[in-house]
């Protein structure tokens, strides 16, 4: 087995891998064109929790299943909400995946995350994938956002870090478990999205 040499990230945070600038802005852009196309086949929804609280963050997947929330709780599916299947995940996606986690199965998932001005997401684990050892990549586009990294249990000192548009992050090894939310959106930040806000991707092998 040929093990293929990883990129060196910019900043390491709590074991966050922090890849700066990564996507230059017509990398940028035409993720953003990509992206359109997959809101159109599976148009973003606002997840309720299991608690009947609506999130601020609106959400639509590509890929072979999605995640999704409602009063029934969180879990990948394999259809929208309306019933369609998601579209497959765009090529320059999963591109940035091949490029900073080479040795990684594919992701079978990419959600996709959009902020407004108000929008947040409170500190949480991922843990809702079959295999916990693959990482996870995260793709940030649009307004500024402050990232908040704590610990394995909930509680206890973070760091925080702004992220801005075109940074990747890898989430793998022990950080796969740390709690992590997103403060605020710094509005007006970025002139990528016409109208605004912030698109957040992050790939994973769900099942
Ligand atoms: C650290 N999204 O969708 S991405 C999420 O910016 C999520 O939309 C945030 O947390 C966002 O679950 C943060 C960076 C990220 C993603 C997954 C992680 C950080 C992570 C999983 C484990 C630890
Ligand atoms: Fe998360």
């Amino acid at each position: 087995m040929v093990k293929k040499m990883e990129p060196t990230p910019s900043l390491c945070i709590r074991g966050v891998s922090i890849f700066q600038g990564l996507l230059d802005s017509a990398a940028q852009m035409e993720m953003v064109a990509a992206l359109r196309e997959v809101a159109r086949m599976a148009p973003f929804f606002r997840p309720v929790t299991s608690r009947g609280q609506s999130m601020s963050v609106r959400m639509t997947s590509a890929g072979q299943v999605g995640w999704v929330s409602d009063r029934r709780g969180y879990r990948y599916e394999p259809r929208h909400p309306e019933g369609s299947n998601w579209p497959p995940i765009p090529e320059s996606v999963l591109a940035v995946w091949s490029q900073v986690v080479p040795n990684a199965r594919m992701p079978d998932s990419c959600l996709v995350n959009f902020y407004d001005a108000d929008a947040r997401m409170g500190m949480h684990q991922d843990r809702d994938e079959a295999d916990l050892e693959q990482p996870v990549v995260s793709i940030s586009l649009g307004d500024d956002a402050l990232f908040r990294i704590g610990n394995l249990t909930r509680g206890g000192k973070t760091e925080s870090v702004w992220l801005k548009s075109g940074d990747v992050l890898v989430i793998g090894g022990a950080a796969r478990l740390v709690y992590h939310g997103i403060d605020r959106i710094r509005a007006g930040s970025s002139k990528l999205l016409p109208d605004g806000g912030r698109i957040n991707l992050t790939l994973r092998v769900a099942r």
